[in-house]
C-alpha cells in the first residue's frame, strides 16, 4: 500500500521529488522546511510545516518520508536527516519517475531516488538513500552505495562498485568493473579508467592548447 508521504526540505532537489509524486497522484501530507518559496508552483497548495519536529506529531507507521534535500560535496545534511528519522522509527520511500527504466533484474534499497529518463540494467544493486538523477545511465551488474550521488547525465559502464557517500559529478563516465572508494568525488564531465581511492576529489583531464607554427 503507497502510505502518505512527508517531505523534507523544500528546495530545488524537493521540487523535482513532488513533481514526480504529483503526476504519479501520490498523497503528499506536506512538505517540512524552515522556508518554503511559494513562487515554485510545484509547492502550491501542498501544507508547510516549518519545523522537523512537526513530523513527530505524525505516526511512523501510518506515513513514509521523502528526503527531499539534495546532495552536494561536503554536505552532510542529507544523510544525517535520514540516519536521524530512521532511528525515530520512520521509512523513507523510494521515489521512482514513471519513465524511468529499471530492470527487473535490479534492485533499489529503501529511499532510493531515480529521477526522469534514468536507465539501470539487470544485476545493479543501488544502496539506501542514494540519488540517481536525471538521465543518469547505470549499466548491468554494477553495485551502488548508499548515499550517493549519481549526477544528471552520468554513464556508469557494467560491474562499477561504489563505496559510501561518493558523488559523481554531471556528465562523468566511469569505464566498466572500476571501484570508487568512500566518500571520493568524481568532477563533473571527468572520464575514470581505473580505480579511485577513498577521500579522493577527480577533475576532468585539462585540455591543454597548443598553437601550431
Ligand atoms: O534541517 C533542515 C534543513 N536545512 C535546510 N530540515 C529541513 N526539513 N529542511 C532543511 N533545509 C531545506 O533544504 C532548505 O530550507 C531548503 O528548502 C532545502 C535545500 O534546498 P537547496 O535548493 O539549497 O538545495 P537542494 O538540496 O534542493 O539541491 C541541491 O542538491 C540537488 C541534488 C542543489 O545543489 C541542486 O542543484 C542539486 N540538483
Amino acid at each position: 500500500m503507497n502510505k502518505p508521504l512527508l517531505i523534507i526540505g523544500a528546495g530545488g532537489h524537493a521540487s523535482v521529488l513532488v513533481d514526480i509524486l504529483r503526476q504519479q497522484k501520490r498523497e503528499i501530507l506536506g512538505i517540512v522546511s524552515p522556508e518554503m518559496d511559494v513562487t515554485r508552483k510545484v509547492f502550491q497548495g501542498i501544507q508547510h510545516y516549518s519545523s522537523d519536529d512537526d513530523i513527530l506529531n505524525f505516526e511512523s507507521e501510518s506515513i513514509m518520508l521523502v528526503n527531499g534535500i539534495g546532495s552536494l560535496p561536503k554536505s552532510n545534511l542529507r544523510s544525517k536527516i535520514y540516519d536521524k528519522f530512521v532511528a525515530l522509527g520512520f521509512k523513507f520511500s523510494q521515489v521512482v519517475a514513471s519513465d524511468a527504466k529499471i530492470s527487473d533484474f535490479a534492485e533499489l534499497s529503501d529511499g532510493v531516488q531515480v529521477m526522469q529518463g534514468v536507465i539501470i540494467q539487470a544485476g545493479t544493486i543501488v544502496g539506501a538513500n542514494t540519488i540517481v538523477n536525471t538521465g543518469a545511465i547505470i549499466d548491468h551488474d554494477c553495485n551502488i552505495g548508499m548515499f550517493n550521488h549519481i549526477a544528471p547525465g552520468v554513464t556508469l559502464s557494467g560491474q562499477v562498485q561504489t563505496e559510501k557517500g561518493v558523488h559523481i559529478g554531471t556528465g562523468a563516465s566511469v569505464i566498466q568493473s572500476v571501484s570508487i572508494g568512500k566518500n571520493s568525488v568524481i568532477g563533473a564531465g571527468s572520464t575514470i579508467a581505473k580505480d579511485v581511492a577513498e577521500n579522493v576529489v577527480c577533475f576532468p583531464a585539462l585540455i591543454t592548447k597548443k598553437v601550431i607554427k
